[in-house]
């Protein structure tokens, strides 16, 4: 219902005018009253006192930026240098080795209390929010009450709408401390309200786990969500690595894992040339990974980039917290090999009729939604292989025309 009223309210804007759009708008904000006054009964059901529901609901209305920014389907997604290159500026790069620097002593009783090394924690700092310098400035229950009530992620939005009023009812933060991004991450790390009950750490002892603006309760509360996710102390992210000539793609599969003396067996080396086996644990269980394809660079990596991956689940999310963190403890976190700058993203309507392509001939990518998962990459692998193709299960423009001739 809700999601009919919204395309109303477009329709309207576009052939009747403002005065239909306010009209539309209006009907909106009552079902939004009307889903909020259940949402109410169900908090004072999980226990969330009268007082709090009512101080935290007071006067909120539907932020229809928060809308825009949820539905933002960008026609083309952006490629993953050009991210990197944003990610991973000089700028990122020169304040991030200032902060370790400036907050050692601070960074080494968490790194020691937790087994996270304190460079992953400035680059996850560094990402999320510039080193504190952007921490949003929306109000976190209007921003999730806006999810929870439509659109693509209500269930996200009602978990975590309910975990915020949880922080308020603990004490943890008063309602109007709640501030952060359009889709509820809060803090120097961009907690989301359920993250923040599960691992925020009240690290200087004060009573509070302040991730707003307390540093140490920020680096204790990030180490010890990464050391939850698995991270491990001193055994690295992954490494970047050079192929052999013939190199069998269909290895560089996120989904499978080996030891690293498989990968050095198969003819895997460090990309700057150096052994493996000496830098790292010959035992460690690596994943290959060639985000660009096989005209792009390769990594191995390691349970710690899986960690980081549950902070935000992105590669090149990733990879750019893991090549910062490098620079941050000044060491190299250049790629070595180059990407294929060349290449352009394909648009959501190019990427739809690469999977149609594939069903039609025969290989099944499941759905045809323009999403491009585990199922369309295992596809393409295929057809790859069957046209005698490097299979490496990456959608390019080059393979679409190849597809569709
Ligand atoms: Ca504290």
């Amino acid at each position: 219902m809700a999601r009919f009223l919204r395309m109303t309210i477009a329709l309207a804007t576009a052939y009747f005018g403002a005065a239909t759009t306010a009209t539309a708008q209006q009907a909106e904000q009552t079902s939004f009253s009307n889903w909020l006054n259940s949402f109410r009964a169900e908090a004072a059901a999980a226990g969330i006192s009268q007082d709090v529901i009512d101080n935290a609901f007071e006067g909120v209305t539907i932020n229809q930026r928060v809308y825009e920014l949820n539905d933002n389907q960008p026609e083309f997604s952006r490629a993953i240098w050009d991210y990197l290159d944003g990610a991973v500026s000089e700028r990122r790069v020169t304040d991030g080795r200032a902060k370790m620097a400036e907050y050692a002593s601070l960074l080494s009783v968490i790194e020691q209390a937790y087994g996270v090394d304190r460079e992953i924690i400035v680059a996850i700092w560094g990402l999320e929010s510039s080193y504190g310098a952007i921490l949003g400035n929306y109000d976190a229950i209007q921003a999730l009450a806006t999810l929870a009530f439509e659109g693509r992620r209500t269930g996200y939005g009602r978990s975590q709408l309910m975990g915020a009023l949880k922080i308020i009812q603990n004490g943890y933060a008063s309602r109007d401390e709640l501030k952060g991004s359009w889709a509820g991450a809060m803090g120097h790390t961009q907690f989301i309200p359920t993250t923040y009950l599960a691992y925020a750490i009240d690290h200087d002892g004060d009573g509070r786990r302040d991730i707003w603006n307390n540093l140490g309760d920020v680096f204790a509360s990030t180490a010890n969500y990464l050391s939850a996710s698995g991270y491990r102390e001193n055994e690295g992210w992954g490494v970047e690595v050079k192929l052999p000539a013939g190199f069998d793609y269909s290895q560089a599969d996120a989904a499978k894992k080996k030891v690293l003396v498989e990968w050095t067996a198969a003819g895997v080396d460090g990309a700057d040339g150096s052994d493996l086996l000496a830098r790292f644990d010959p035992n460690i269980r690596a994943r290959l990974r060639v985000p660009a394809g096989a005209n792009g660079p390769a990594f191995l990596t390691f349970g710690n980039f899986d960690a980081i991956l549950k902070y935000n689940r992105s590669t090149a999310y990733a990879l750019a917290i893991s090549l910062l963190s490098e620079e941050a403890a000044n060491r190299s976190g250049a790629v070595i090999g180059g990407w294929p700058r060349s290449d352009r993203p394909l648009a959501l309507e190019e990427r739809k009729a690469l999977q149609q392509a594939l069903t039609d001939r025969g290989y099944d990518p499941g759905p045809v939604d323009g999403i491009i998962g585990a199922g369309t990459k295992r596809a393409l692998r295929k057809w790859q292989k069957d046209a005698g193709l490097p299979a490496d299960g990456y959608a390019s423009a080059s393979i679409l025309a190849r597809l569709q001739s």
